[in-house]
């Protein structure tokens, strides 16, 4: 992407995959190296982005079939993307997104059974060349992810996704495990069930190998500012 200084890595999955988690250790451990780390989310990210996750997760925006989710989605990523993380990745900050296009994919294409060629045709109009560095897909049995969400909710209502049967998560996880295979220059599936500390690990290993946060901090170190 033109004018993109910074680094951009995504972290996909299923529910209770471990993402948020994930992402939390990483920015850390890039922050900790004196990097600028961007930690965001989606669907949201941006106080926009922030009201129509509101409306998906409600279940809302679900009446109107998947195409119209699909395009809610997107223009809540269109806002993420103005005015949060093209600026940041502009600047030179590193920024980590728990959920991206992947999830448009899986979901609302692969699941939601779209036309590959909608699917397509919103990556280029929405993403554009904002596609990221790396993208981290963990892996689990939805078995497992369904009983983490669970005891994280408590007594709190399942949302939208979540409420959906295991057929629909298994479906989830063929979906992003096929994703990883087609696109092994920018994808990677990690084993998410592990304990979180073997997780952060075969992160950090991916991150470290692919983007060199270390040379990073060293090069913008000795910029002259
Ligand atoms: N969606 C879509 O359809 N299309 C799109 O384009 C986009 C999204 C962008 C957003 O939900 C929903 O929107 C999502 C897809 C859809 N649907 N679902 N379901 P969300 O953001 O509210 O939820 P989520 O993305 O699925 O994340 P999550 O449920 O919060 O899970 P997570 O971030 O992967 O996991 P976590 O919060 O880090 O961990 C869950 C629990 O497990 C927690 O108590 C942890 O302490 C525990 N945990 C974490 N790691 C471990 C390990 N390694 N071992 C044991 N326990 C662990």
């Amino acid at each position: 992407m033109a004018g993109r200084k910074g680094r951009f890595i995504t972290l996909e999955g299923g529910e209770g995959a471990g993402k948020s988690t994930q992402a939390r250790l990483l920015g850390e451990r890039l922050t900790s190296l004196g990097l600028e780390c961007v930690l965001t989310r989606e669907p949201g990210g941006s106080p926009g982005a922030e009201r129509l996750r509101r409306a998906l997760l409600s279940g809302a925006v679900a009446p109107m079939g998947q195409a119209a989710e699909a395009l809610v989605f997107s223009a809540a990523r269109i806002d993420h993307l103005d005015t949060l993380i093209r600026p940041a990745l502009a600047r030179g900050a590193w920024v980590i997104c728990d959920r991206f296009i992947d999830s448009t994919r899986a979901y609302q294409g692969s699941v939601g059974r779209l036309d590959p060629a909608f699917i397509r045709g919103l990556e280029q109009v929405v993403v554009g060349a904002n596609w990221p560095d790396l993208t981290l897909i963990l892996d689990l049995p939805p078995e497992i992810g369904l009983a983490r969400a669970a005891v994280r909710r408590g007594a709190g209502k399942a949302d939208r996704f979540e409420g959906e049967n295991l057929a629909f998560h298994e479906g989830l996880r063929r979906a992003f495990l096929a994703i990883a295979a087609a696109e092994p220059e920018r994808c990677l599936a990690i084993d998410a069930t592990q304990n979180e500390d073997a997780v952060a690990r075969d992160i950090w290993t991916c991150v470290d190998r692919k983007l060199r946060p270390g040379r990073a901090r060293a090069t913008s170190a000795g910029r002259p500012s």
